[in-house]
C-alpha cells in the first residue's frame, strides 16, 4: 500500500495541529482542503503548500482521490460530512465532541458500519505520554488491581480567545474537555455502568457550565471522580495537564502538575519525570496537547494499514459520549444516572 491520501475539512483554530502533526506522520499525507471561508483556507493552504483546495466538502470528495477525510470542523456539521463520506466510500477521522446527541452518534457510526468504511473519533487526550505511562503502570499490574481513582483538570486558563464558539453554547465543561477526562478515565478505569454529577457556573460571562465533578462506578466495582473546571486559579497555571490520582491493591500511582510520576509500591517509591517531548513545531503550553494529535493520527493510519480498529472508534466513542449525555442528566435531575439508558 502506497502512501495513505488524506483531505482535511475545516481549516480552524485547530486543524493548524492537524497539519503539522501530519507532516510527522509515517505512511500518510494531506493532499486536498476543504473550508467554506477562503481566508481560513488560504491561511491553511498557503504555509502548507497544498494546493487542492475546496469551499465544499461534496466538490472535495467528488473530485479527489481520497483514502481519507480529516474532519476538523466544529459539532454541528459533523453528521452531514461524516456521513458524506460515508456515501463516498472514504475512511474517516471527526473531531470531538462527535455528536451533541446520541441519535446523532449512532446514525454516523451505523452510515459507516453500512458504508463498511473505517470511522475514528479523535479523542486524542489518552494518546498524551504522560497518560500511556499510566495506562501501561496500571495495565502491567505494578499497583495491584486499581479500586478507586480520580482524574482531574483544573484551570483558569483563557480558551475563549481562541475558540470563541465555547463561551456561547448552553452545554460548554463536560461536552468539550470533560469529555476527554470521562475517556481517559474510561481508558484507566474500564466502562462505566453509572453515574452522579454536579455542575456549576463560576464565570457570570459565559453561557455554559465551567465546572463538573463528577462520580463514576465502574463495571469492576472501581469508584473514580473525574473533575473538571475552567474557573480555578492555581499559584501555577496548569493548563492542559490532566491529573491523576489511582489508588490499587499493591500500591498507588500519582501523576502530579509538572508531569512528575510517582508509583508506591511493595519495591518501594519510583519517580519519573513524563513531559511530554516538545515537536519543532509545538508550542507551550499546548505541547502535550500537540503530541497527543501526532500520536492518533499515526495510530490512525497504523490501524487503516493493517486493517484494525482503531482505540477510539467511532463504536468505542459511544460510550464516552453516553458519560458525557448522562453527566448532563444526572447534573440537571441532581440523580444517579444508568449509563446503559443513554
Ligand atoms: P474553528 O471554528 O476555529 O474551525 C472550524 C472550521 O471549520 C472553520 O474554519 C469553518 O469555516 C469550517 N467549517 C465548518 N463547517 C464546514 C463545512 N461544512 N465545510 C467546510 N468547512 C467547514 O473550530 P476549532 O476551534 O478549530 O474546533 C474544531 C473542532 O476541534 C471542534 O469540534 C473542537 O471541539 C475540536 N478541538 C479539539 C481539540 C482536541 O484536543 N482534540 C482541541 C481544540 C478543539
Ligand atoms: O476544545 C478543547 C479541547 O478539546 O482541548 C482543550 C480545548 O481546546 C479547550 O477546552
Amino acid at each position: 500500500m502506497g502512501e495513505l491520501r488524506g483531505g482535511l475539512i475545516g481549516c480552524g483554530f485547530f486543524a493548524i495541529n492537524h497539519l503539522h502533526a501530519w507532516r510527522g506522520v509515517e505512511g500518510a499525507s494531506i493532499v486536498a482542503l476543504c473550508d467554506r471561508d477562503p481566508n481560513r483556507l488560504a491561511i491553511a493552504g498557503d504555509p502548507f503548500e497544498i494546493v487542492s483546495r475546496y469551499s465544499d466538502a461534496e466538490a472535495m470528495l467528488g473530485r479527489e482521490k481520497l483514502d481519507f477525510v480529516d474532519i476538523a470542523t466544529t459539532v454541528s456539521s459533523h453528521r452531514p460530512l461524516v456521513e458524506m463520506a460515508a456515501r463516498h466510500g472514504v475512511a474517516v477521522i471527526c473531531q470531538k465532541p462527535f455528536a451533541s446527541s446520541m441519535a446523532d452518534a449512532n446514525a454516523m457510526v451505523a452510515a459507516c458500519r453500512d458504508a463498511d468504511v473505517p470511522l475514528m473519533v479523535h479523542e486524542n487526550f489518552r494518546w498524551q505520554s504522560a497518560i500511556q505511562a499510566v495506562g501501561g503502570i496500571v495495565g502491567r499490574g505494578e499497583i495491584g488491581a486499581p479500586f478507586w481513582g480520580r482524574v482531574s483538570f483544573r484551570s483558569a486558563y483563557d480558551v475563549f480567545s481562541g475558540q470563541p464558539y465555547l463561551a456561547t453554547g448552553e452545554r460548554f465543561i463536560i461536552e468539550d474537555l470533560g469529555i476527554h477526562i470521562l475517556d481517559i478515565a474510561r481508558f484507566l478505569f474500564g466502562d462505566v455502568v453509572a453515574l452522579t454529577a454536579r455542575t456549576r457556573r463560576v464565570n457570570p460571562a459565559i453561557r455554559g457550565e465551567d465546572v463538573a465533578t463528577i462520580l463514576l462506578d465502574h463495571e469492576n466495582a472501581i469508584a473514580s471522580i473525574v473533575d473538571c473546571s475552567y474557573a480555578t486559579r492555581l499559584a501555577v497555571e496548569p493548563f492542559p495537564e490532566t491529573l491523576i490520582e489511582i489508588d490499587g491493591s499493591e500500591g498507588s500511582l500519582r501523576l502530579s502538575q509538572g508531569y512528575q510520576l510517582v508509583v508506591t509500591n511493595g519495591r518501594g517509591v519510583h519517580r519519573r519525570d513524563v513531559s511530554p517531548p516538545l515537536l519543532p513545531w509545538a508550542s507551550r503550553p499546548w505541547h502535550n496537547i500537540q503530541e497527543s494529535v501526532q500520536a492518533i493520527q499515526q495510530h490512525w493510519v497504523d490501524c487503516l494499514r493493517e486493517r484494525r480498529e482503531p482505540a477510539t472508534s467511532g463504536r468505542d466513542n459511544l460510550k464516552t459520549l453516553a458519560l458525557v449525555e448522562a453527566a448532563y442528566q444526572s447534573a440537571a435531575t441532581l440523580r444517579k444516572v444508568d449509563v446503559g439508558s443513554m
